[in-house]
């Protein structure tokens, strides 16, 4: 990780990166999930950010081509570890298609997809044509700050989401009715929700309050080494629910 893609400059701390990695796994098994830890890839120091690799929709996992060529090697342990499960049909991305998986974000039946510097037109339109085999619509939207869409909005409900107003309009969600909540901190806008427990970084401490003022339940993990590298809390893992369930 040390030789990872980032804007900061500040070093990170490998063994603190190491023990917020064990207590995000650890948060996750304890909410009843099962977890499987791929193992380290040496030459792929952005490995660690699987979310960017695969969209995961209902039984299809479609593989994608990372923005970032640096990332590309990333997708064949990915793959495996994908088809290991026996799960999923897997779908292949290709040249000139790019896409990352952060910028990919489920909202009940709608993906919203980032246009970011990672994700181009022919990598929208090559999940779009995957998702709506499985009843969901696709739609753009521009990502003019920050990494990914998912670095300023992820979904705390089907039908709510939360939203870094500083570096994303909340606007397009709110014309669609979505419920928008702000985020308080730039961490804040990247939750994991599973039911009523939102999974928050312990980097966004006013938004957990404001979440757990709306009666929700949180649970904080200390994740800023990730931060540092320009990751999210979501972008540390691939989700999937469980047949006929909804998970973002
Ligand atoms: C990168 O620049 O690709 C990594 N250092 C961070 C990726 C974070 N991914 C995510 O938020 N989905």
């Amino acid at each position: 990780m040390q030789q990872c893609l980032r804007t900061s400059q500040q070093p990170l701390d490998l063994a603190r990166a190491r023990r917020q990695h064990a207590g995000y796994v650890a948060a996750l098994r304890e909410l009843g999930l099962e977890v499987e830890v791929l193992p380290a890839l040496d030459i792929c120091p952005d490995a660690v950010f699987v979310e960017d690799t695969a969209v995961l929709l209902g039984r299809r996992a479609l593989i994608t081509r990372p923005g970032a060529p640096a990332r590309r090697a990333e997708v064949a342990s990915v793959r495996e570890a994908l088809a290991r499960t026996n799960q999923f049909d897997i779908h292949e991305m290709t040249a000139p298609a790019r896409l990352d998986g952060g910028d990919v974000l489920r909202v009940g039946s709608r993906l919203f997809v980032g246009m970011s510097a990672r994700t181009n037109a022919d990598g929208v339109d090559r999940l779009a044509k995957l998702a709506v085999r499985e009843g969901l619509s696709t739609q753009t939207v521009a990502v003019d700050a920050g990494l990914h869409l998912k670095s300023a909005v992820t979904a705390i409900a089907e039908t709510t989401v939360i939203v870094d107003a500083q570096q994303l309009d909340p606007r397009p969600f709110q014309q669609l009715g979505l419920e928008v909540i702000e985020a308080q901190e730039p961490a804040g806008a990247n939750v994991l929700a599973l039911g009523s427990t939102i999974v928050v970084s312990a980097s966004a401490p006013q938004t957990a309050a404001h979440l757990e003022a709306r009666g929700l339940c949180l649970v904080r993990v200390e994740l800023d080494q990730f931060h540092l590298a320009d990751g999210a809390l979501t972008c540390l893992s691939l989700r999937t629910a469980a047949a006929g369930t909804w998970c973002c």
